[in-house]
């Protein structure tokens, strides 16, 4: 994969940690990552357990990275008192992908973290790789899938509905905006990187929400490069808008800003992913994919710290369990997007809620 700049915005080329200590006691359990040999070797530390989030990218402008650190450090709150003080530790690995495996090495070898959480489609392969050398240690993973790996557990979302929301809610506003001249309506997609799950998931999930409405409907797809480059973004946006894209979904991380500022300027829509998205900029996103990362964080989290978590195990939830979603009760999306297409976008909501509309993962 690319290799990309370490600075943006000012951001400084060491990982940054940040540590929760979430109960405050003596010095013991205090430190992190203890030199205390009877807490090493991860998967141990009995009474005070110790984890490690490892954020691929940095939070910053990453909803998806925001809700993990947020979940776990919630999960650990709720589990610690004052016999059992759990400590989190929150790691930025930064936009260079290809240190990633070295930095996820180093915590497993500190012998610190009785488990890593993370977060993407590509950890799955790292964590399987770290693992092999350090058999004691274990993983959580969001947003990525394996099975059979006895050290990891991965929970992945149905992703196809959360793209095909959005896909029907931007081609329902592109439509009414109207194009007379045009064959079909023309909606964008904006990734940061091409990778299975975008270009085998959520484009074809996109394209088909859009075709539910159009069937004619064309996708414009752009890749910015990396998961910063806001003026990136706003370049690809605008280009797409001067060829007659009227709504684009933007799933770019730090570059979403400049997508949204482009289509502001040119009057055109933004579909957000991950989060609510409405406050971003009110008016001009249209709709808010969203999947619950936050609360899949912390029920794994508390799964984990009761002892239930099925490491070796691989989880698919949707719409029907409550971890995608479309947010349509915000007072931005009603005041932006018409009576009419609000009544559409419900009536399909309801139908991948209740199983009358299936889409295969
Ligand atoms: N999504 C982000 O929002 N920010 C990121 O920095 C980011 N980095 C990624 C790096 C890799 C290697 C991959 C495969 C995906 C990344 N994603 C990122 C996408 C993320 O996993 C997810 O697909 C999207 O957030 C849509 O739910």
């Amino acid at each position: 994969m690319k290799q990309h700049a370490w600075k943006y915005r000012g951001m400084p080329r060491i990982m940054l940690v940040f540590s929760l200590l979430l109960w405050v006691g003596g010095s013991k359990g205090f430190g992190l990552g203890s030199n205390d040999a009877s807490t090493k070797g991860s998967g141990d530390r009995g009474l005070h357990p110790s984890i490690a989030v490892f954020i691929p990218g940095v939070m910053s402008g990453s909803p998806i990275y925001e809700m993990l650190a947020e979940g776990v450090k919630q999960g650990a709150a709720e589990k610690s008192t004052s016999q059992r003080k759990i400590t989190v530790t929150v790691i930025e690995g930064g936009f260079n992908q290809a240190e990633w495996e070295s930095r996820i090495t180093a915590l497993a070898a500190s012998g610190s973290y009785d488990l890593i959480v993370s977060s993407n489609p590509s950890l799955p392969a790292i964590a399987a790789s770290v693992s092999a050398k350090f058999p004691k240690q274990r993983f959580l993973l969001l947003d990525g899938a394996l099975t059979g790996n006895p050290q990891i557990y991965t929970l992945r979302y149905k992703q196809r509905e959360q793209a095909y929301m959005a896909g029907h809610i931007a081609a329902l506003v592109a439509k009414e905006a109207g194009h007379e001249s045009s064959p079909g309506i023309r909606v964008g997609l904006v990734a940061g990187q091409e990778y299975p799950a975008m270009n085998e998931v959520i484009l074809p999930g996109y394209r088909e929400g859009a075709q539910q409405v159009d069937p004619k409907c064309t996708v414009d797809f752009r890749v910015v490069g990396n998961w910063f480059d806001a003026g990136k973004g706003a370049e690809l946006a605008a280009d797409m808008i001067r060829g007659g894209v009227k709504v684009i979904l933007t799933i770019a991380g730090g570059a979403n800003e400049g997508v949204v500022q482009a289509a502001f300027e040119a009057g055109a829509k933004v579909v957000w992913f991950d989060t609510n998205g409405y406050g971003v900029r009110p008016g001009t996103v249209v709709g808010s994919a969203v999947v619950y990362q936050d609360k899949a964080a912390y029920e794994q989290t508390i799964r984990f710290l009761d002892g239930t978590l099925p490491f070796g195990k691989a989880e698919l939830l949707g719409v029907a369990e409550g971890y995608v979603d479309f947010i349509e009760a915000d007072s931005d999306y009603q005041a932006s997007v018409s009576a009419p297409i609000r009544e559409k976008q419900r009536i399909l909501i309801e139908q991948i809620r209740s199983g009358v509309l299936q889409l295969e993962e």
